[in-house]
């Protein structure tokens, strides 16, 4: 059945061996700097506040171990894939080799949502923390054009106006598309730099705010969940909450899969790409796992639900002007996601318009700076609109599930693909795989269950849509339809 054509791995191998048009510029050392880069951002610096406050209190803790978990299952299988298929595409492509074409448009269209509203979420943490930072030095954003459209903003003399969309986050999402436009080297160089500010703005939350603890605010860890009429709320405290917890700040490890897109510039797939995506993660599950236990350690929960909680508890545990820093730090970090996820972005439509399921012009490589620079702009595009428009809870939120559905795709496809082609050449093998493929599937649908219907129902909207394109465009046009 034509649903189901599949592109054979060996091709897939000689493909990358010899598809020189993106420039192999990036080496192990970039590659963690990418995950890095791509993982720290949102929702260690504004979710954490948010899902202590509405669903985990203390035992947020307890979210980011879950979280961390199924993320590093999936991750070992996506380093497999990457050493295995060390092509731009990331889980689209694999899915391709494994589990046929429908399949495939499925996980790029959900990378689509990943990468696109993905920004979008971190644009917004972003702009909270300009906001904020900008306050501090005595200049007032106007309250109208600084948050979601719709959502109330209380101004400092205690009146509510309602916001018409925001506009920081609309800027910051252009000044990253221009970067990306004018090279994926440029790029890592800057991405490097930033990651190092962010890396010692979350060391000197850590070693600055230990002190502050006070262990009576981690009591209860895990508060009773909440009654209303009777009736328990459900994702609201106790252990449904903190199951919650983890699908909202599950957004926080969402990144290290974008190292994977970059396997077709990476020097070495073979050896870095694993290096790059277990590396990053790992660092990043010890950071959070810290900052998480010192941010409600420090302040009880019930205070945390701000724009910007890492910078209020570092005043509350008196680090003054340091709080300022971490303003500026994490400004910065953020400004790193936005540009891993737009570039992540731009490689998943290279990849699906090389098949053929999406028009051609969009697969256009700059003839000056080698990159997809059509691709990298229609993103931003279009991504600027909903940046204005979401609140950073509505975007994530949403991003989460769908990064969760490919986490399930790529495990069962490891699964799939050892089972069918054992003697294929794995430079890299995700240990015990029959265990390990099952427990990245089933934790990632764990996860998802704990979301809310309303983000069910809109990761079903954008299918239906999606699913419409494949049958208008894709189908027919795809390169392996027109081989057949
Ligand atoms: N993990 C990234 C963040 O938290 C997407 O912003």
């Amino acid at each position: 059945m034509s649903l189901f054509r599949r592109k054979s791995v060996t091709d897939l191998q000689t493909e990358a061996a010899t598809d020189h048009s993106l420039k192999r510029a990036l080496g192990p050392w970039n590659l963690t700097m990418l995950g890095i880069g791509a993982i720290i951002g949102t929702g260690i610096f504004v979710l954490t506040g948010t899902v202590a406050a509405q669903n985990s209190g203390p035992a947020v803790v307890l979210s980011f171990v879950a979280a961390g978990i199924a993320s590093i299952f999936a991750a070992l299988c996506y380093a497999e894939f990457a050493s295995l298929v060390p092509m731009a595409g990331s889980a689209y492509t694999y899915g391709y080799a494994t589990l046929g074409e429908f399949i495939a448009w499925i996980i790029g269209w959900d990378l689509i949502l990943e990468y696109a509203l993905g920004a979008v979420t971190v644009s917004i943490g972003w702009s909270g923390y300009v906001v904020s930072f900008l306050r501090d030095i005595g200049i007032e954003v106007p309250a109208r054009f600084s948050a979601a459209h719709g959502s109330p903003v209380t101004l400092a003399d205690g009146t509510t106006v309602t916001a018409i969309f925001n506009l920081p986050a609309v800027i910051i999402i252009a000044i990253v598309t221009a970067l990306l436009v004018v090279g994926i080297k440029e790029s890592a160089n800057f991405n490097n730099v930033i990651v190092f500010v962010k890396l010692a703005v979350v060391l000197i939350f850590i070693v600055g705010a230990a002190h502050a603890i006070n262990a009576a605010n981690w009591h209860p860890f895990i508060p009773p969940q909440t009654v209303t009429d009777g009736v328990p709320v459900r994702g609201a405290f106790g252990w449904s909450g903190v199951l919650a917890g983890a699908g909202v700040v599950f957004f926080a490890y969402i990144g290290f899969d974008a190292v994977s897109t970059a396997a077709q510039e990476a020097k070495n797939p073979q050896k870095d790409m694993p290096v790059g995506i277990i590396g990053s993660l790992l660092i990043c599950t010890v950071l959070y796992i810290l900052v998480s236990g010192i941010a409600t350690g420090v302040m009880s929960y019930t205070e945390l639900n701000v724009p910007d909680p890492i910078a209020v508890v570092a005043d509350r545990a008196g680090l003054g002007w340091i709080s300022t820093g971490i303003k500026l730090g994490a400004i910065a970090g953020l400004s790193s996601v936005i540009l891993v996820m737009l570039l992540a972005q731009s490689r998943i439509f290279y990849s699906m318009a090389r098949d053929g399921l999406l028009p051609q012009w969009v697969n256009n490589v700059h003839p000056k700076f080698q990159t997809p620079w059509i691709t990298s702009i229609v993103t931003g595009l279009a991504v600027a609109i909903p940046a204005g428009w979401f609140t950073v809870r509505e975007a994530g939120s949403l991003v989460s599930i769908g990064t969760l559905l490919a986490f399930v795709i790529v495990s069962i496809g490891i699964f799939v693909l050892r089972v069918r082609e054992p003697k294929l050449e794995r430079p890299f093998k995700t240990p015990v795989y029959w265990l390990t493929a099952p427990l990245g599937a089933l934790s990632a649908l764990l996860l998802m269950s704990g979301l809310p219907w309303r983000t069910w129902e809109r990761l079903i909207i954008w299918f239906v849509i999606g699913l419409l394109i494949y049958g208008v465009y894709g189908y027919r046009n795809s390169r392996l339809a027109r081989r057949a």
